[in-house]
């Protein structure tokens, strides 16, 4: 039972699968290069405003981006975490995983070794980015990343400058609150696919989380967190409270299932199960499926989640959902 080439990505980017479907069913291109052209739409259309430039300013109202890439056939993987100035932040991610040994570039490092690799340097932030930034210093009701630095919300809500409160006054945000996670504001792109020939490959790429504190970095460019393949199983990527979710690798948990026998959408179930059993308000989502096309999803926290298939059954772009 063999449904390939098929492509599977969080949410209803269907731009980017469209992309995806039309490199491996029309022009017989590799599953690599579909999640990297695939991935760039979103990164390009500012899919919700959370993949690519203009979305999610940090704490000082920078856009920084995070991305991986997998070949499931060799087994290796380039990430950049923590990309500023750069917006191709997956095809960077390649570049990485092609011309390096490393697997991983962060912060401005990486964006050295993008502009070595003739990326353009370009400014991540918009008006709309700015405004989020502006509504969020002036309304410090909202919630932060931090822990104690708010006055009470319920009685006053002011200017809330962060940088402000010396760094020795600061403690981390208890991870199960406050965050700024909601299906308003989602959202990651994760893909995974396979070409004609069999050959997997997953990617992600976002701009994480709103208001972080400046260096953050979410689960979408670690592997086996924000994404992962294993060419003998299927795959997983997954979306959602990164700094939750990186806690558990949920991508690799989902493939290890699968390994052992469990449905795509089985083995993304308990994976979000595990990670509820200690986050029981976290939100999160993973898409999965196996080398043979078989397809799933599951979500936690969200009353339903979208994902996009493309394979030779439904033959276009469909919106599934769980
Ligand atoms: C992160 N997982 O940086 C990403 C954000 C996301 O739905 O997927 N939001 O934590």
């Amino acid at each position: 039972n063999t449904t390939i080439p098929f492509v599977i990505n969080t949410w209803p980017f269907t731009n980017a699968t469209a992309k995806a479907w039309q490199i491996l069913s029309v022009e017989n291109g590799s599953a690599l290069e579909a999640v990297e052209k695939g991935c760039t739409v979103c990164e390009t259309l500012q899919c919700d405003g959370s993949v690519g430039f203009g979305g999610s300013p940090d704490e000082t109202g920078e856009t920084t981006l995070d991305a991986m890439i997998m070949d499931g056939t060799t087994h290796d993987v380039g990430a950049v975490a923590d990309l500023r100035r750069v917006k191709s932040a997956i095809s960077v991610a390649r570049m990485v995983m092609e011309h390096t040994t490393h697997t991983l570039l962060a912060g401005d490092q990486a964006t050295e070794f993008a502009l070595a690799m003739g990326f353009e340097e370009e400014n991540l932030t918009t008006n709309v980015s700015q405004g989020i930034h502006d509504n969020w210093l002036n309304n410090s009701c909202q919630p932060n990343f931090w822990q104690s630095v708010l006055p009470d919300p319920s009685t006053s809500c002011g200017p809330y400058v962060p940088t402000e409160v010396p760094l020795s006054q600061r403690k981390w945000l208890v991870a199960k609150e406050g965050k700024n996670f909601n299906i308003h504001n989602h959202d990651t792109i994760g893909m995974i696919a396979v070409d004609v020939e069999g050959h997997i490959a997953c990617g992600t790429s976002t701009n994480g989380a709103t208001h972080k504190i400046a260096g953050r970095v979410g689960d979408s460019p670690i592997p086996g967190s924000g994404s992962y393949v294993d060419r003998h199983v299927g795959g997983a990527a997954a979306t959602g409270d990164g700094d939750v979710m990186m806690r558990f690798m949920p991508a690799l948990l989902t493939v290890e299932g699968m390994r052992t026998g469990l449905s795509p959408r089985k083995a993304a179930e308990k994976s979000l199960f595990q990670i509820a059993s200690y986050y029981p308000e976290f939100m999160g989502a993973i898409v999965a499926a196996s080398v043979n096309g078989e397809l799933g999803a599951a979500c936690h926290g969200f009353n339903e989640f979208h994902y996009s298939v493309a394979n030779p059954q439904v033959q276009n772009v469909v919106v599934m959902s769980v």
